[in-house]
């Protein structure tokens, strides 16, 4: 069974990924997983936070000359910003410590700092967000970009692009190859395939910037050759639908999955929704003449794209505060303002790549199995074959 669990709070000396369940064998591609932990730090809106940190994963168990060897993998990420908290959280008690605690007492609306601070009683919100923060995010792109090393070995890829930032969406289906170049180019300031669309993004997050607010939107994720199968009908939680919608919108400020286009497909008739299958003789494979279903069907994956969408809303920390209660006095004050992020759509791609990845890799070994990648190549040919004959 694939699993993978991070620990690690934002500030605190690093975080940890920890996945177990993969076969022995894969190629692990350190450049890869470099890249992709890079990937998540750009964007316009981004804040200070990523002028200090440098995200690389120090892989301490599970991959030896540079391949799984079937055994859990850890992996390390320094946060380079522990040098500046070292004294706020420290490990150890000791005197005075206290004087160095950076209290969050005005939490802020539409964050975890009220809810957790009331679950775990604390009069302060500073351990809850430490780990609510989506700084944890980077453990996850380093566990998901493992996952895409297999995936990868069986002509499986996952990216992602921006569909809108706030008011701003692009009204167009995005081709592959226009992921691919928006994946490919690191300068790219919102990851949107349309330059056009891009520059009024830009101009929203500008808009919010001056005015202390944050904005919200939407990624795509998409999945190019997932094999028809994975995933299925039997079980509500073995629906692959449903894992992979729980996945993405465990990301934090994450509200609402779409997988295709489900939205709108809830105003349309049955006619206009379910795409017509067909049979492409030169592949011995059936496809779609369109794929509004998102390459999923009864929970199980139909050979089509696996196209998802995650719904951002804005974060919620504002430089201009909302009202809140303090957590003491219970009197009515500004809520807390840190140095944050005004709007993180981009980074959210890259990290529901990695979850969709990760659902993705699982679905795929619950299928196939094996304890080296042989044998589960092994099996996945043997099912190819099946399908050439079906
Ligand atoms: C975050 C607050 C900011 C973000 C952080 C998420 O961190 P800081 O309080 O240190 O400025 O930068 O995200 C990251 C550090 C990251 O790497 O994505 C929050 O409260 O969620």
């Amino acid at each position: 069974m694939l699993r993978f669990v991070t620990a690690g709070e934002s500030h605190g000396q690093a975080l940890v990924a920890w996945l177990s369940g993969l076969p022995a064998g894969i190629p692990v591609d350190l450049e890869f997983v470099g890249r992709e932990l890079h990937r998540r730090q750009l964007g316009f809106g981004r804040g200070g936070r990523q002028r200090i940190e440098k995200d690389q994963a120090d892989f301490l168990a599970g991959v030896r000359h540079g391949k799984t060897i079937g055994a859990p993998i850890a992996m390390r990420l320094e946060n380079r910003d522990w040098k500046n908290w070292e004294k706020a959280l420290p490990v150890e008690d000791s005197d005075g410590a206290e004087d160095a605690q950076r209290r969050l007492t005005a939490p802020r609306p539409g964050h975890a700092d009220l809810p957790g601070a009331q679950k775990f009683n604390f009069h302060d919100a500073r351990y809850v967000l430490e780990r609510a923060s989506a700084r944890e995010t980077a453990a996850r792109v380093a566990a998901g970009a493992v996952a895409k090393c297999l995936l990868r070995e069986f002509g499986i890829a996952v990216l992602s692009h921006t569909v809108a930032v706030g008011h701003v969406r692009l009204e167009r289906e995005a081709k592959w190859e226009e992921i691919v170049a928006v994946c490919e180019n690191l300068e790219s300031p919102l990851r949107c395939i349309d330059p056009e669309i891009e520059v009024r993004m830009k101009a929203e997050v500008d808009h919010v910037l001056r005015a202390g607010d944050s904005v919200g939107g939407i990624f795509e994720v998409v999945a190019r050759g997932v094999p028809p199968g994975l995933g299925t009908h039997v079980q509500w939680d073995e629906k692959l639908d449903a894992r992979i919608a729980r996945a993405v919108m465990s990301i934090q400020a994450v509200k609402a999955v779409e997988i295709g286009t489900g939205v709108t497909n809830a105003g349309r008739y049955g006619s206009e929704v379910q795409d017509e299958i067909r049979y492409d003789d030169s592949r011995k494979r059936f496809d779609r003449s369109s794929n509004r279903a998102g390459g999923l069907e009864g929970g199980i994956t139909n050979g089509q794209d696996v196209i998802v969408r995650g719904y951002l809303k804005p974060i919620s920390t504002l430089r201009r505060a909302l009202l809140t209660a303090d957590m003491n006095t219970k009197e009515a004050v500004k809520a807390a303002y840190e140095r944050s992020d005004v709007c993180v759509v981009p980074a959210g791609g890259v990290v529901g790549e990695a979850m969709v990845a990760f659902e993705l890799a699982a679905a795929f070994l619950e299928k196939f199995g094996g304890d080296s990648l042989g044998e589960t190549r092994r099996n996945f040919d043997g099912y190819q074959r099946q399908l050439d004959n079906f």
